[in-house]
């Protein structure tokens, strides 16, 4: 692979020194990140994200037997790109009652190995609601991973109860809480976030909760969220904080670049994203994030025509069933809200890669 790669001449020879880079193991720049997500040559950018793909976990793609639970969608922030929150007084706002969060759980099959939570910003629900919610989820499956609250949740929360983010995410964890999603992070860049985003945590808080969070011994995933009205600048110093953080800690364990759905998006009137971007969102998150062990292509997002694609462009992992995904399926996302695992097999398998079960942190359930 890496002789390949060296006798193959790139379209673009630009992206020659960069090679260098990723072949010898070196850390790209800021200048490099640009570079890379301006190039059309995306045979070379996805050769490259692949090398360093296939050194890391040869031909293996991961999956997880997941569902979603999206406890409410009242949300006191404002996000133009969010289909998905209501405000505390609309009427399509919703909260889940606890006993029905339950009866879901219970009603999950033994091989679902992962629960992904997150809800919106609701101003009112006491603290207990969601240490309960923990509690009562471990009680009914102590064998599922609870994958809950984004940092932007954790924040709130800090806010909310008067407690520290320390606090907050050390009663969570003792609850039952296994790890993070990566979800809220959108755009780091200060002047892009402040277009689109008001009344909830910045940059800066969003990586000081994951900072504590991995301090605690929590992994977390990362997101970003791209083809809106973020820069390419944006998107690269988004990745060189992420990476950063993980130098400092190791506690993140995959990301997933995640495309602006804009068909139901409030306050956004924007044509999808293309391939090209999508394709490119997930090879330059693999070369410029080699300390990230995962690259996810995200089907939910990209359609799993392309997610398979993913796999030769630097993603390792494609996510999962799913089940019930609400905040993609809100704004519009033409995806199915689930896939089965012969679905994902396929996907897999036709891509050439072996098809791994993981859980959440990547222990190997079952090879298919
Ligand atoms: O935080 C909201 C984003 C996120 C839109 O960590 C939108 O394993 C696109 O974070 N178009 C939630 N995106 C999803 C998320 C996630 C998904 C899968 C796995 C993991 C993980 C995390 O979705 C939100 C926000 O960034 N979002 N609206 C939209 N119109």
């Amino acid at each position: 692979m890496a002789t390949a790669l060296i006798e193959t001449p790139l379209r673009d020879r630009t992206l020659e020194p960069i090679r260098d880079k990723v072949l010898t193991g070196k850390r790209l720049s800021f200048e490099d990140g640009v570079a890379l997500y301006k190039t059309h040559d995306l045979i070379g950018l996805g050769q490259l994200a692949n090398h360093v793909r296939e050194q890391r976990h040869g031909d293996a793609a991961y999956f997880v037997w997941n569902t979603h639970i999206n406890h409410t969608n009242v949300c006191v922030a404002t996000c133009d790109f969010c289909a998905f929150a209501a405000k505390p007084n609309e009427a399509r706002g919703y909260t889940m009652g606890l006993p029905e969060i339950f009866a879901n759980v219970e009603a999950l099959p033994k091989t679902v190995r992962e629960v992904h939570i997150v809800g919106g910003l609701h101003p009112t629900l006491p603290w207990s609601y969601f240490l309960d919610m923990v509690r009562g989820i471990k009680r009914i499956r102590p064998d599922i991973h609870l994958k809950a609250f984004t940092a932007v949740e954790i924040f709130f929360f800090h806010r909310l109860y008067r407690m520290s983010v320390e606090k907050v995410l050390a009663e969570l964890k003792e609850a039952g809480l296994d790890s993070m999603p990566g979800g809220g992070a959108e755009i780091f860049a200060k002047e892009t976030r402040d277009k689109i985003i008001q009344g909830k945590a910045d940059g800066p808080q969003w990586l000081a909760v994951m900072r504590e969070a991995h301090r605690q011994g929590i992994p977390t995933n990362a997101t970003m969220l791209y083809g809106h009205v973020e820069s390419v600048e944006d998107r690269v110093d988004h990745l060189v904080k992420l990476r950063e953080l993980q130098d400092e800690t190791g506690g993140f364990v995959t990301y997933i670049p995640l495309a602006f759905q804009p068909w139901e998006a409030p306050a956004m009137k924007l044509p999808e994203t293309t391939g090209f971007e999508d394709l490119k969102a997930i090879a330059v998150g693999r070369l410029m994030l080699h300390n990230f062990p995962h690259i996810k292509s995200y089907w939910i997002m990209i359609g799993p025509r392309l997610a398979q694609v993913g796999l030769s462009f630097g993603a390792d992992d494609i996510d999962g069933t799913v089940t019930e995904e609400k905040i993609a399926h809100d704004a519009g996302a033409p995806t199915a809200q689930s896939m089965t695992v012969h679905e994902l097999v396929r996907l897999v398998r036709e891509a050439g890669r072996r098809p791994i079960e993981r859980d959440t942190v990547f222990n190997v359930v079952k090879e298919w």
